[in-house]
């Protein structure tokens, strides 16, 4: 037990109380969301002690902490894993049965704050919940968007994006810390003036526009050691509320333009996963919880410090790919212009604080800002780019005299525009990729010339996810059968699980691990059945796709499979077919018009597959909607097969191929990203592995790319599920619904290639693997055998080793210990 507060009939007690007074209710008239509620408050009482005894452990230790930025955090629904993580998750359950209430139930009302767009925010929200566990301070900055996410509704097969006002009913969890309100400026110009006393110029910006800055701490709890860490997400509001001075100086106009600005800021998280939205909005969104986030750690770090020349001794900072490097720019400017420092001083002490993560390789997911738009918007901020700029150019021209081609790749500002990953990489101590080959291809493609200057910098932290949510908390049959059979310390120490290894030829152990994941087949299947009313057979293979939709992740050339294999058996009715359910759940960026397609298509595929009485279910093709972290969590439980297809070289390192294996799911994927690790711990033979590797990937695309018309004319089998496409097969007799997909297999578009993401180069592999799948799942001892490997091989991959790695090599943070 976590708590003697926790005790059941206090907590109980409590939980009536909180009904009563919030709603003036009794349990029975109490609606579910006031339940949740009620129980999440009373929840809160017990972290709140716990909270105040981790920050005065950190006020008297004075131990370095990590602030990771980043624009977004994917958390994921709180009450569930706040509960597991207070070891109090199953006494709860007890107390809230004894009160007619299924826990359960409960944690359904609970929204799914979903600030984040994908594998980045989600890998956010794993890093903070190990940085908890394993004891080191840290807080999470970020943003507190009142939209997170887009809802996905699926109308006639296409995606529909509905708002997600997640805060409607209050946030139990987050209190909003006034005191520590920060202001944030913008805009203006910025005045030069001479202070003979310093014998410095000063900088002043003038007639800026500024929103005030307030932070909502959420609760960050770590597994069954008292500490609780910080996540601070800001919010955004007028400052004339605060100062009233436009106001009273009649200067109405400008008032009303920093209402809207405050407005505007934290409305929404920008959904586009597929490239950097270029709009000004998101680089204010930048600066507002920057500014704000370094605003507040100086003071943090002055009330104990008086030489901010040591920052670094004490604050390391994170920044989650380059959306938060303009914390390299806005820490200088708050060292020099207000602590004042002098410039070398500053890139001193900046330089050995910011580190920097790359998430990508895709070319148009790299953030490059405007010189005009960004000069505008952040002048100070600007003139600093520019100096950074000026003094690197220098160097570069000095290690490689004449060589002006390198100069012109490597500068921070060319061609009109602010390359935010060249500001991170120079100002950045760390330059770290997010598995083995991903690191790999930064430092010799990517970001060649930089690691030609600077190889020191350069690094790899491959990623890892959280067991505590996706196997305690998403998974709990297997969860308990691995601690009845290995013990619990796998909760937090995962290479524990190469212990359930000798189970593997136990008939007994592999038949009630086989029984674990039936049932966990079936409470999707019934999830399928409440929200997609398809009804799925539990028995046949349960192959599933989930993550965003993107060309490079390739749900098409899953799709065109599934095409592929109906055609098979309409073909030959009499073949053996193992029964399969295709899964597919990914939300699309608003705006990308191919992914949106795709979408379409594997609906339309779903409905004439799903309603062909003549193939008597062999196939099932079901799209789930609105694909976020609560019904993940049910889905990797109840995975066969783990599809992981993206072309290679292409993701950098996947965070769902993980979370499928410590579910038991073995991976059919391309050697790409953590997928080359993920077989390296499990064995090839416990993988489906097929494709182009990815130096023959890059090897096409460096010579031209490759000539998709010579399969398409030579493979009569592809070339029939292409021409399905745009012969009506799928789309009502209408030829042109699917013509855009058509044309992107086999037709150059101007700039881009026809099949830039390999899709028909590798359908004969993948088909080949996926037959393979099929031979395998046959023998259900096999199987069996296979799955359990990579529960058992999962151990690197979780987020405790990951961030142990940032601790050790890049943060060298101390540690905190909280006692009862
Ligand atoms: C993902 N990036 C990578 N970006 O694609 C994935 O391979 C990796 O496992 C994961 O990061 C964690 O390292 C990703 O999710 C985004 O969502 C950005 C949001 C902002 C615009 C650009 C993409």
């Amino acid at each position: 037990m976590y708590s003697k507060r926790f005790e059941k009939e206090a907590f109980k007690e409590e939980v009536k109380n909180n009904i009563k007074n919030l709603y003036r209710k009794t349990i029975e008239e109490a609606t579910g969301r006031q339940i949740f509620q009620a129980v999440s408050l009373a929840v809160k009482e017990t972290i709140i002690d716990y909270w105040l005894a981790t920050q005065a452990e950190m006020e008297k230790e004075d131990p370095k902490t990590v602030y990771y930025m980043s624009m977004e955090f994917l958390m994921g629904r709180a009450l569930g894993n706040n509960l597991i993580n207070m070891t109090a998750y199953k006494e709860v359950k007890e107390a809230l049965d004894e009160m007619g209430i299924d826990l359960n139930a409960v944690e359904d009302e609970e929204p799914d704050p979903a600030l984040g767009n994908g594998g980045l925010g989600r890998l956010a929200a794993c890093f903070l919940d190990s940085l908890a566990t394993l004891g080191y301070p840290a807080y999470g900055c970020g943003i507190r968007y009142r939209y997170g996410m887009f809802k996905q509704k699926i109308e006639n097969g296409y995606q529909v994006e509905v708002p997600d006002n997640w805060l409607k009913d209050g946030n139990p969890f987050e209190i909003r810390r006034d005191e520590y309100a920060k202001e944030v400026r913008f805009g203006g110009d910025v005045r030069i003036e001479y202070d003979p006393v310093t014998k410095r110029n000063n900088f002043i910006q003038e007639n800026y526009s500024s929103v005030l800055a307030v932070p909502y701490d959420m609760p960050i709890i770590g597994y069954g050691n008292h500490v609780v860490n910080t996540l601070r997400i800001w919010d955004a509001e007028a400052i004339t509320d605060f100062h009233l001075d436009a106001f009273n100086r009649g200067d109405y106009r400008h008032a009303v333009e920093q209402e809207n600005l405050a407005k505007m800021i934290v409305d929404v998280l920008y959904p586009c996963d597929d490239h950097y939205a270029g709009k000004e909005l998101r680089l204010k969104q930048q600066y507002f919880f920057i500014s704000a986030s370094l605003q507040a750690l100086l003071v943090r770090y002055k009330k104990k410090h008086d030489d901010v020349r040591k920052l670094h001794e004490k604050v390391t900072i994170q920044m989650n790919d380059t959306h938060p490097t303009l914390a390299v720019a806005e820490l200088m400017h708050l060292l020099i212009d207000q602590e004042g420092l002098e410039w070398d001083e500053a890139w001193d002490v900046t330089t050995k604080t910011v580190a920097y993560t790359n998430h990508t390789i895709m070319a148009e997911a790299l953030e490059k800002w405007p010189v005009d738009l960004f000069s505008r918007l952040l002048p100070r901020i600007y003139q600093i780019i520019q100096e950074i700029d000026r003094r690197f150019i220098e160097q570069v021209r000095f290690r490689y005299p004449g060589d002006e081609g390198r100069v012109a790749r490597m500068a921070i500002i060319r061609d009109g525009q602010v390359k935010m990953a060249h500001l991170a990489i120079v100002a950045g101590y760390s330059v770290n990729g997010v598995a083995r080959l991903h690191t790999e291809i930064l430092k010799h493609e990517e970001l060649k010339d930089f690691y030609d200057m600077m190889p020191e910098k350069f690094n790899n932290k491959t990623n890892g996810i959280t067991q505590r949510r996706f196997l305690m908390h998403g998974n709990p049959l297997l969860a308990d059968w691995v601690t009845k059979r290995i013990g619990d310390g796998w909760i937090t120490d995962l290479s524990q699980m190469s212990r359930l290894k000798k189970y593997v030829d136990d008939p007994k152990a592999l038949a009630e691990f086989r029984e674990i994941k039936y049932q966990n087949k079936l409470r999707l299947a019934e999830y399928i059945k409440k929200y997609n009313g398809i009804e799925v057979d539990p028995r046949s293979i349960f192959d599933v796709q989930v993550k965003r939709l993107h060309e490079y992740k390739r749900q098409f050339l899953n799709i065109l499979h599934v095409m592929y294999l109906y055609n098979q058996i309409k073909d030959h009715p009499e073949m053996y077919f193992y029964p399969r359910t295709f899964i597919f759940g990914a939300k699309a960026a608003a705006g990308y018009v191919r992914a949106k397609e795709t979408i379409k298509l594997i609906n339309s595929v779903a409905d004439v597959i799903n309603n062909d009485k003549s193939i008597n279910g062999k196939i099932k093709v079901v799209f789930i909607e609105d694909y976020r972290v609560s019904n993940a969590e049910i889905i990797f439980a109840a995975a066969d097969v783990s599809e992981q297809i993206s072309t290679a070289s292409k993701e950098a390192s996947g965070t769902g191929n993980m979370k499928f294996m410590l579910n038991g799911a073995p991976t059919l994927g391309t050697m790409d990203g953590a997928n080359v690790e993920i077989v390296e711990e499990v064995g090839i033979e416990n993988a489906f592995i097929f494709g182009l590797s990815s130096d023959e990937v890059i090897n096409f695309e460096n010579n031209g790319g490759y000539n998709p018309a010579d399969i398409y004319f030579n493979d009569w089998d592809i070339k029939r599920v292409v021409d399905q496409l745009i012969d009506g097969t799928y789309s009502n007799g209408d030829r042109e619904m699917y013509r855009d997909l058509y044309d992107s297999l086999v037709n150059t578009h101007g700039q881009e290639r026809a099949d830039r993401y390999f899709i028909l180069k590798d359908f004969r592999s993948y088909a080949d693997a996926q037959k393979r799948v099929e031979e395998a799942y046959k023998d259900r001892e096999g199987w069996a055998k296979k799955a359990l490997m990579n529960v058992a091989c999962c151990g690197k991959f979780s987020s405790d080793r990951t961030i142990q790695e940032y601790v050790d090599d890049i943060w060298h943070l101390d540690h905190i210990k909280v006692d009862a």
